[in-house]
């Protein structure tokens, strides 16, 4: 069976044709130079967030499909002129998925029904080259940026971490705005904290991390919808809520569904948002300057991503 709403949901949701038969960035649109003016005035105290995980052999990934990063020095101390061998130069290869750590999900990432965001067939768009259509590029040019969102939800339940099962209702995502002091502006980028984060950082379990974890449920889509809000972050590795049902329903992860390829939102996966956390809860805001930048990989599914909140 599909899950409950989700043909009236998708339907709702729908960004298809709203930007133009052509457009390859979805909410981004939302994105324009008021909301990015705006967005520059959250900045009061210039403290800056890193909310990226290190890109290293350490990393969550278990294999094999999905690894760990394995970086290859291919020069190393090589003289820039060999007349002068005490001046020198070292290089590198890395080997990695686009989805090894911190990452955005490009519009390509999913589909359902033969078809991806903006009605791109998928028999037209997907290949061994990548995606023809909708790939991480464009999600790169010209990057994104915009006003950045906490929703500590793990802080609003009063817990270190969400449990592994819990779904974020809509109406935990308004107490968050209640309780957190901020109201959803068009073109914001929502980051959910679900505490999930420290089963890798703290605990370091990559089982537990890439297991059953807490996330959205797949009706804060039409939240997002609503909000008219560019893109979706949480500190999990789905941004929504993975259970046994989510997994095995008829349209497995729909939330993934309807915000990548209904909507067109591109979702932010394994931000590290423990000290920008903190930090919103110690000064009570929760708004700020994020940049979050794709690595342009032309016809990529996806790109890691080291993203920065600046306050
Ligand atoms: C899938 O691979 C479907 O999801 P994620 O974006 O969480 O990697």
């Amino acid at each position: 069976m599909r899950p409950a709403n989700f043909d009236y949901l998708a339907e709702t949701v729908r960004n298809w044709g709203r930007w133009g038969a052509e457009d390859q960035r979805g909410t981004l649109n939302h994105i324009g130079p008021e909301t990015l003016k705006a967005a520059t005035e959250t900045v009061l105290s210039g403290k800056l967030f890193s909310l990226g995980l290190n890109f290293d052999k350490d990393g969550p990934q278990l294999g094999p499909g999905r690894f760990n990063p394995k970086l290859y020095p291919t020069e190393i101390m090589t003289p820039v002129n060999p007349a002068y061998p005490n001046v020198t130069f070292s290089d590198d290869v890395v080997h990695m998925p686009l989805q090894a750590a911190t990452q955005w999900d490009a519009l390509a990432h999913v589909h359902y029904d033969g078809a991806l965001y903006n009605g791109c067939k998928t028999c037209d768009t997907l290949s061994v080259k990548g995606a023809s259509r909708l790939g991480i590029e464009h999600l790169a040019q010209p990057g994104i940026m915009s006003r950045g969102i906490l929703l500590d939800i793990a802080r609003l339940k009063n817990v270190e971490r969400l449990p592994i099962d819990y779904a974020i209702s809509v109406d935990d995502l308004n107490a968050a705005c209640a309780a957190q002091g901020v109201e959803p502006q068009t073109g914001d980028i929502v980051l959910i904290r679900t505490g999930h984060m420290r089963c890798f950082t703290v605990d370091q379990d990559r089982p537990a991390y890439n297991g059953l974890q807490p996330g959205v449920a797949h009706h804060c889509a039409e939240w997002a919808h609503d909000h008219s809000l560019a893109a979706f972050c949480a500190d999990n590795i789905a941004v929504e809520v993975i259970t046994a049902e989510v997994m095995s329903a008829e349209i497995p992860m729909a939330f993934h569904m309807l915000a990548l390829r209904d909507m067109g939102m591109p979702l932010g996966e394994m931000f590290n948002l423990e000290a920008l956390a903190a930090d919103c809860a110690a000064d009570g805001r929760y708004a700020f300057l994020l940049a979050a930048p794709p690595i342009a990989f032309t016809n990529g599914f996806g790109s890691p991503v080291n993203p920065m909140a600046l306050k």
